[in-house]
């Protein structure tokens, strides 16, 4: 926490130094504007050349700047943090300024939430036999001084408790909407509408309020957009995703379709007027950088449930992310696809095989904390979270930049597990995982000297015939290619490539579908399902995103294989669109090397590393909790699950499994 009386202190020394107009003044003696690397500790920079800091630059200058003070007069040596940092800066503080933000500098920022020692999604230290590290990293992102202050998040759910401690302060009226009642209040009408709340607690919660935890963007403000109920129409949702949006900085939604159960599976188109509000707010949302959207991957995971089977998720212009559990493996519910970018600590087994919650914000009263949530529901806001502080502390970048962003600062755990695999430009991915786990400190590192991902240039092919039969169980399919070789047809991959595809087959669930790149890498686009009910699918979208950083040019084929004989079908069409930017290599940032690299072989000897024959074990449990889990809630919430939208929280939830 702040000390009170040394805020005022450096507030009154700032509000001296820089809030006048620019004129042209003199030097403040004894004072220095210094900039130090990140990755480095300033204090003691500051305490070896004989200075203190007295203060230290937001985000509008972009770099981190702290101003130092002499300890006494004449007593600094700046010459000597070249020694140490040979990229430093420095500037005498002088009476002209353009207008800066600097915020007081303490001791560590710290957290007296009631709920934080919990939760494990922000900092495991190993509680709940939980993964030392397995977090999204975010501790010294706020010992840095960001907390996404000023970042505006909207949370498009089933309501937002707004008068709970955790949002009081926080919440933006003005923007908050019910569009099931059509009223500005997004207060859950019923207790049961607590999904929401929850949600909105792990991005937004408020710190030291003595209330629960703590969100990932702490000091951010939050907005409560009302829109899962029964009677909302498609355009209650598109409202719900582009209101505001030009003033609006993330969009976070723990929502889908109704998927995969364990009876039935299909592809989920969306609107167009859904599409369009998404594809219109990354151009003009937020003053022109595009708000950044994030989509929960869903929970479908052992009913076959691909990321790819939710058109909103099977977009480039949405960061779909997954879930992984305390012990750092893909949770058992989460969704896995070619469409995922990354991955967030949520629900799921420990390594002692028990059941571990999300501990956020809870209902039914302004103080009342929860412990039992999770899904890729939790996942999402979280990672909305730290793309609010990642905008913090660099303002100007695009919703692509973002994008950019966590797939160069992703980790990749798990090494034993062979679903990661080299793109052509050196990206590992994986499609339980995207490009890996979130890790806040080293986006944001990063996002301090991000090189612009402009300018975009994509590629819109043109609708191609096929207009013949797949071959019936036959491992060759058929398969069809289109050859990127034209100026117009070179770039760099960044959010995707889609390959829109029109089949008619009365058991589609035979079909085997994937994108193979001119390299050889392969994108699932989708598995053979034997509960499919989708017979049809037209112009269906489908991503994939592991392609990032690649070259487009060469030839990109596209595999529809029938795998179960008894049933033929007819592929109709297709169309490539590739997503990115004018042909450039992309600079493959270093991993933080303070977290253990789980591709790095000395992790082998790691005691806490999970073992891969492990994973499956927890899959089969996790697969038997849901099944039984799943009955009991058909029995109970059939209302639910009529409704067009369902959460994408863990079924599970709501129950005390630990
Ligand atoms: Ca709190
Ligand atoms: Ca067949």
């Amino acid at each position: 926490m702040y000390k009170s009386f040394l805020f005022i202190t450096v507030f009154l020394l700032f509000f001296q130094v820089f809030s006048s107009q620019p004129v042209l003044g003199p030097r403040v003696e004894g004072q220095f504007i210094i900039r130090i690397g990140f990755d480095l500790d300033p204090f003691e920079i500051a305490e070896s050349v004989g200075c203190t800091i007295s203060a230290k630059s937001k985000s509008n200058l972009k770099k981190h700047y702290y101003l130092f003070s002499e300890t006494t007069p004449g007593s600094a040596d700046l010459e000597k943090i070249k020694e140490i940092d040979p990229k430093f800066v420095y500037n005498h503080v002088l009476n002209i300024h353009k207008k800066s933000n600097f915020n007081p500098v303490g001791e560590d920022y710290e957290v007296s939430d009631p709920l934080f020692e919990d939760q494990f999604h922000l900092l495991n230290t190993e509680q709940f036999s939980g993964r030392n590290g397995i977090d999204v990293n975010v501790e010294d992102v706020w010992n840095q001084g960001y907390f996404a202050e000023g970042i505006l998040i909207s949370v498009v759910d089933d309501g937002l408790l707004k008068s709970h401690k955790d949002f009081s302060s926080k919440f933006h009226a003005g923007y908050s909407y019910d569009y099931c009642r059509d009223i500005d209040d997004p207060s859950p009408p019923t207790i049961g509408d607590d999904h929401g709340t929850a949600c909105a607690g792990v991005c937004c919660a408020s710190d030291n309020d003595g209330a629960c935890g703590v969100g990932s963007a702490p000091k951010s403000t939050v907005i409560g957009r009302r829109v899962i109920c029964d009677g909302a129409t498609i355009w209650d949702y598109a409202n719900s995703l582009r209101d505001d949006c030009e003033n609006i900085h993330i969009s976070t939604n723990s929502w889908g379709p109704l998927g995969c159960t364990e009876t039935s599976c299909s592809f989920e188109s969306s609107t167009s007027i859904e599409k369009e509000a998404v594809a219109d707010c990354i151009e003009i949302g937020r003053g022109g950088k595009g708000t950044v959207y994030l989509f929960a991957a869903g929970n479908e995971r052992e009913y076959l449930g691909d990321s790819n089977q939710y058109e909103l998720n099977s977009s480039p212009h949405v960061i779909t992310v997954a879930a992984l559990n305390i012990a750092g493996t893909y949770s058992f519910y989460s969704n896995t696809g070619a469409s995922l970018l990354v991955t967030a600590p949520s629900s799921g087994k420990n390594a002692d095989g028990q059941y571990v919650g999300i501990s956020t914000t809870g209902m039914s009263s302004d103080t009342k904390c929860r412990s039992d949530f999770g899904g890729t529901s939790s996942a999402t806001p979280l990672v909305a979270g730290v793309v609010g502080l990642i905008i913090e502390s660099n303002p100007d970048l695009s919703y692509l930049d973002i994008q950019g962003i966590l797939i160069e600062s992703a980790r990749q755990l798990v090494k034993e597990d062979p679903g990661w695999v080299k793109n052509a430009a050196d990206y590992y991915f994986s499609h339980d995982y995207g490009y890996g786990l979130v890790n806040a400190k080293q986006a944001v590192l990063i996002a301090e000297d991000w090189e612009s991902l402009t300018p975009i240039k994509n590629y819109i092919g043109i609708t191609v015939n096929v207009g013949e039969q797949i071959p019936d169980n036959d491992e060759d399919g058929l398969m069809r290619q289109i050859t990127m070789s034209t100026a117009d047809q070179d770039l760099t991959i960044v959010s995707g490539v889609v390959v829109y595809l029109s089949i008619d087959h009365q058991s589609m669930g035979d079909l085997e579908i994937y994108l193979e790149s001119p390299s050889g890498a392969k994108a699932k686009l989708a598995s053979p399902i034997p509960t499919l009910k989708t017979t049809s699918i037209e112009e269906y979208p489908f991503v994939a995103k592991n392609f990032y950083g690649v070259n487009a040019t060469g030839d990109w084929k596209i595999y529809v294989i029938d795998t179960v004989s008894g049933t033929v079908g007819t592929w109709i069409d297709y169309k490539f669109e590739f997503y990115g930017i004018e042909p450039r290599d992309l600079t493959k940032v270093a991993y933080d090397d303070s977290l253990p690299d789980p591709l790095d072989d000395d992790e082998e000897d790691d005691k806490d590393s999970i073992d891969y024959q492990q994973l499956l074990m927890y899959f089969g449990i996790g697969a038997g909790v849901l099944v039984v889990f799943g009955v009991i809630s058909c029995i109970f919430s059939g209302k639910k699950k009529r409704n067009r939208r369902r959460k994408q929280e863990e079924n599970i939830n709501g129950t005390d499994f630990y």
